[in-house]
């Protein structure tokens, strides 16, 4: 394939065109490479990573957490502090909510994630619900807001990055501070020293940095929890919240990539197709996967769900035969939710969790092969 034709043929539609404000974002907050759905846990340095404003400069001696608000002692812990209370450890997996804007026609303008917003790792951290009792809540407490240190703006409103949580949610026996990752301190990127991990729910949720949780009478009006983070058909819409996970299953792609185009190359025969899946709403019920785009299904074989909030492998054997091929893989949940074939289109381009569909081509002869010189 020639690169000029292939550019040229890129700049006809320029609505596809990426703007230079995506590629800083898409530059500073990287995916997951989706080879990377070998790994049940995500090693660190392949887990996606979303992060609004900068990373925040945290002097560790002196890094505190503050529990305030509607509670009869409020209270202000140390990193020591934290570490010595019971530990927990789970496999969670994590997504950002924009994972699947960028398929969206046309296309949201923020972080231009295609699909691989996702990881899944092993946070060790305390449950927060201990804290919360020790604290005591006072009878008005609706919610929960979590306060991280990093400050931006954004359209216009200058803030500190934090998110609420309903009451019922932050005293689940899940919900975790967080000062581990794979067994290692928190890289600054991922929230260093402490994070809120929320299993099940869209990335978002997930403060980092967090220094203040405050329990409040009245729900949180802040800019991530009445602006940000809503399904609107536009802009006068009110929309909906976005909160957990819709399911998803995501397939390592078979073969081996063009480099420029990443178009793949699959050698006849038979193969075994992989990836794993995963909701926030239910465990995963069934993996569906489809090798003619999504007009016929089989079965995939599901292994066990290593924790709830994990997402579980799958797999499916596809007899390949010359030719081209769309593969696609459907997730079902417990809860009946299922993935769509096409989705509607949000202002803000959340939650798009519309089928995967990878283009291969089957051949002996991906291309010309180079001996090297003697
Ligand atoms: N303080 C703070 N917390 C944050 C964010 C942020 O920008 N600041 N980004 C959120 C979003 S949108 C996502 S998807 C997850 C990403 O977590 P990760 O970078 O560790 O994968 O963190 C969430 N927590
Ligand atoms: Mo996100």
């Amino acid at each position: 394939m020639d690169l000029m034709t292939d550019a040229g043929e890129d700049l006809v539609d320029a609505a596809e065109l990426i703007t230079e404000d995506e590629l800083r974002l898409a530059a500073r907050n990287h995916g997951m490479p989706l080879e990377a759905l070998r790994y049940p846990i995500t090693p660190v340095g392949l887990h996606y990573l979303l992060i609004h404003y900068d990373i925040p400069e945290v002097d560790e001696a002196s890094f505190t957490l503050t529990i305030a608000g509607r509670v009869r002692r409020p209270t202000t812990l140390t990193l020591a502090d934290l570490q010595t209370r019971p530990a927990a450890v789970a496999a969670v997996t994590m997504e950002c909510a924009g994972n699947g804007r960028a398929h969206l026609k046309p296309r949201p303008i923020s972080q231009p994630w295609l699909l691989g917003a996702t990881g899944t790792a092993e946070w060790t951290g305390t449950p927060l619900r201990s804290l919360l009792e020790e604290a005591g809540l006072l009878d008005d407490a609706v919610e929960v807001v979590f306060t991280g240190l990093d400050h931006g703006v954004e359209k216009g409103v200058e803030q500190d990055y934090q998110r609420g949580l309903p009451l019922a949610e932050a005293m689940r026996t899940e919900t975790l501070l967080a000062y581990a990752m794979n067994g290692q301190p928190l890289l600054p990127q991922h929230g260093f020293p402490l994070r809120l991990v929320v299993p099940g729910w869209y990335g978002m949720t997930n403060v980092k940095w967090l220094t203040r949780i405050t329990v409040v009478a009245q729900p949180f009006a802040g800019y991530q929890q009445v602006r940000g983070y809503h399904l609107r058909t536009d802009d006068d819409d009110p929309g909906t919240p976005v909160t957990r996970m819709m399911p998803r299953a995501l397939m390592v792609a078979p073969g081996i990539p063009d480099f420029l185009t990443r178009r793949r190359f699959v050698r006849p025969g038979s193969h075994r197709l992989r990836g794993r899946a995963w909701s926030g709403w239910a465990p995963i019920r069934a993996v569906d996967v489809s090798v003619d785009g999504g007009r016929t299904w089989a079965a995939g074989q599901l292994e066990a769900q290593p924790s709830g909030f994990a997402w579980c492998g799958w797999s499916c054997s596809w007899t390949a035969s010359p030719g081209d091929h769309e593969l696609c893989c459907r997730a079902i949940d417990e809860s009946g939710r299922q993935q769509p074939l096409d989705i509607p289109w949000n202002v803000g381009g959340y939650a798009n969790n519309a089928v995967q569909r990878i283009h291969v081509t089957v051949t002996d002869q991906p291309g010309d092969v180079l001996e090297p010189a003697v």
